[in-house]
């Protein structure tokens, strides 16, 4: 059962934590109807949703409020709310949000390998569609392969997929096992190039390859601000989207990360960041594909058709 013990414990943010940016710009690009922002977090609020004992950093609340605010004011219409490691593998926070959403998010949760299939099943029906498995040593202790592999049999049974957080450094011993999933898998932040070494690097190289050779890999073309050598506007990073968005056209998706947890160089403007997208997906049918097409074949697969049902009235 998730750990949720330490109610009464104080949960301050960390005194070098960033909250994200209070105002951010209206962006200059318009996004097509029905755009996802595929990677998203809530934190909190603590008071409600407390933070976990093993997490590795406490930060400022963001709430699921907070989070459709910005949705609306960046032009977008649904939210793929991500567990973020500060909860653990308690999930009360990203269900309620998903409950209050109107049908306009889905989730990727962490579980523990005993949780129950009725557990579950609620969680399914709250509109959880993935779980994340996490390999960022600063984030999580370790969960051994075999663990995650037993989580992948259970959910896969419900049609999920899996999520995965990794340092490009890891990326050759971690290919044996991302093979042998069940399920489709969605890298977070481009598998997190080493920026500095340009797009030719035979790590970014090998993380292209990767995605060739395996057509049930997908990537999220996300997290400039976190990846750049030189901070805004993000001109070093904008080659390994593009090259990815157009080599996959069909296999990317594209988030805020907002609130952008761990941040120390800076907090991004979240306008500024959706103002990139014409740079990594130039043409009308790329930015389709990566803010709409994709995202709805891979959490909405019954409305994929039919992108703009629902969302009128939130837009
Ligand atoms: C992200 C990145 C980070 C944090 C988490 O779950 C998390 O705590 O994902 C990070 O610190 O790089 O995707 O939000």
């Amino acid at each position: 059962m998730p750990d949720n013990s330490n109610n009464a414990e104080k949960q301050i943010m960390d005194a070098d934590w960033r909250p994200f940016h209070a105002n951010p710009k209206k962006p200059d690009f318009h996004p097509p109807k029905g755009a996802v922002d595929a990677h998203c977090h809530v934190f909190g609020p603590a008071q409600q949703f407390p933070f976990a004992p093993t997490r590795k950093y406490t930060p400022c609340d963001a709430s699921k409020d907070q989070l459709f605010a910005l949705r609306d004011h960046l032009g977008f219409s649904r939210n793929v709310i991500v567990q973020a490691s500060c909860h653990g593998n308690n999930n009360d926070a990203l269900v309620d949000a998903l409950k209050s959403a109107n049908n306009l998010a889905r989730g990727v949760a962490v579980i523990s390998p005993d949780i129950s299939d009725d557990e579950l099943k609620t969680m399914n029906d709250a509109g959880v569609r993935a779980v994340r498995f996490n390999f960022v040593k600063r984030l999580v202790d370790a969960t051994p392969k075999s663990v995650f592999l037993g989580i992948a049999e259970r959910i896969a049974r419900f049609g999920w997929h899996i999520v995965v957080y990794f340092e490009a450094a890891d990326l050759e011993e971690l290919i044996p096992f991302l093979e042998s999933l069940p399920t489709p898998i969605v890298i977070d932040h481009m598998g997190r190039p080493d920026i500095a070494k340009g797009i030719d690097d035979w790590g970014f190289q090998k993380f292209i390859r990767f995605m060739d050779n395996n057509p049930g890999i997908w990537t999220k073309v996300s997290c400039p601000e976190r990846l750049s050598e030189f901070g805004p506007p993000y001109d070093d990073v904008i080659p390994f989207s593009r090259l990815l968005v157009e080599q996959f056209t069909d296999r990317v998706l594209w988030g805020t990360d907002w609130p952008h947890p761990n941040m120390k160089s800076h907090m991004p403007d979240d306008g500024q960041l959706v103002d990139l997208i014409p740079r990594i997906a130039p043409t009308i049918n790329q930015q389709q594909a990566l803010l709409v097409d994709n995202p709805m074949r891979l959490y909405w697969p019954e409305q994929a058709d039919n992108p703009k049902e629902n969302i009128d009235g939130t837009v």
